[in-house]
């Protein structure tokens, strides 16, 4: 299908703001995943191969299996003295200027540019110093784009980073349409000329979870409900629940499978809130990020989420109502 390009030159402001910048900071999202911490370690390495000094701040936590060997290369707190200097500031896969959470908070002083795929969101920079592209799968491939627009030359290192972010957003190629696979996958192929080898990312992203992890993804399993002939399938977790590691992507990924399924929700009981994350099958044209934003949440058209006041059973009636009208 032909479509526009997706990654169309770069504001010059943008350009020349990390051309003539001497010092850096890179800022992802809290709660970061693999997208977010593997754009900010490209891009990392990309402005110090332009001899910039660079700092990587995220919050964290870092909860997911595939990004939990990096959280030393990342700091939590801003460092004293530090946004005094005025450094740049560019913030990566954030559609809001609060993802960031309180690491953002002391560049007021700073340029700030924005690097995203978001399609819902505040634009919380000047329209010259922001990247913002929806039909980019993945943050990661944008800091390619950018690399290449300053004429920094791929390496090893930087490929493995914006493989990774590419692979964990697209679930391992799995949610590439055709309007811009051939372009995204043009781009992924210069990665792995680079010596990324596919199959073996994939194995250490998901080999070594345990058997009781399985056990507890089955038990929410287990107790999945359906609404509308089945067409939305929805589980939950309740606030005192204990629950090991982060099952959400094992759970979509098995009920997105189910016959006629076109939504799918998973409900996260905690402190007075509940967390939504937010799936629509690729082909029923739901988008999910718009649906998310109406509850103050976000995320893109087939992936998103969103944070809730309430008790579990209240959002899930009113939420499940909701959805049922998207049908
Ligand atoms: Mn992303």
């Amino acid at each position: 299908m032909a479509s526009e390009k997706i990654y169309t030159p770069f504001p010059a402001a943008l350009l020349d703001a990390v051309r003539s910048a001497d010092e850096a900071v890179v800022i992802g999202h809290s709660n970061p995943d693999g997208d977010c911490i593997f754009s900010q370690l490209a891009c990392g390495r990309l402005l110090g191969h332009l001899g910039k000094k660079v700092t990587l701040l995220n919050q964290g936590p870092f909860q997911r299996d595939e990004i939990r060997a990096y959280e030393d290369r990342f700091l939590s707190e801003v460092p004293e003295g530090l946004a005094l200097r005025k450094p740049l500031v560019i913030v990566v896969d954030c559609s809001t200027f609060d993802r960031p959470g309180q690491v953002i908070r002391p560049f007021t002083q700073s340029r700030i540019i924005v690097l995203d795929h978001h399609s819902a969101g505040e634009r919380f920079t000047s329209e010259n110093l922001m990247y913002i592209r929806p039909q980019s799968v993945s943050t990661s491939l944008i800091v390619d784009h950018l690399r290449e627009e300053l004429g920094v030359p791929l390496d090893a290192e930087m490929a493995d980073y914006i493989y990774r972010g590419f692979a964990t957003d697209t679930g391992f190629f799995h949610f590439i349409s055709e309007a811009v696979g051939a372009e995204t996958l043009e781009r992924v192929a210069g990665l792995v000329a680079q010596g990324v080898s596919p199959y073996a990312v994939y194995d250490e992203m998901h080999d070594g979870k345990t058997l009781s992890y399985f056990k507890s993804v089955a038990r929410l399993i287990q107790r999945v409900s359906d609404r509308c002939g089945g067409a939305i399938l929805y589980t939950w977790t309740g606030a005192d629940e204990k629950i090991e590691g982060k099952p959400g992507d094992d759970i979509y990924s098995q009920l997105l499978q189910v016959a006629n399924v076109r939504i799918v929700l998973f409900f996260k009981e905690k402190d007075g809130q509940v967390e939504i994350g937010m799936r629509s099958k690729n082909m029923s044209g739901i988008d999910i990020g718009a649906f998310a934003a109406t509850f103050g949440g976000g995320g893109h058209r087939y992936a998103a989420g969103a944070n809730v006041e309430g008790t579990l059973s209240s959002v899930m009636d009113m939420v499940l109502d909701q959805a049922e009208k998207l049908l």
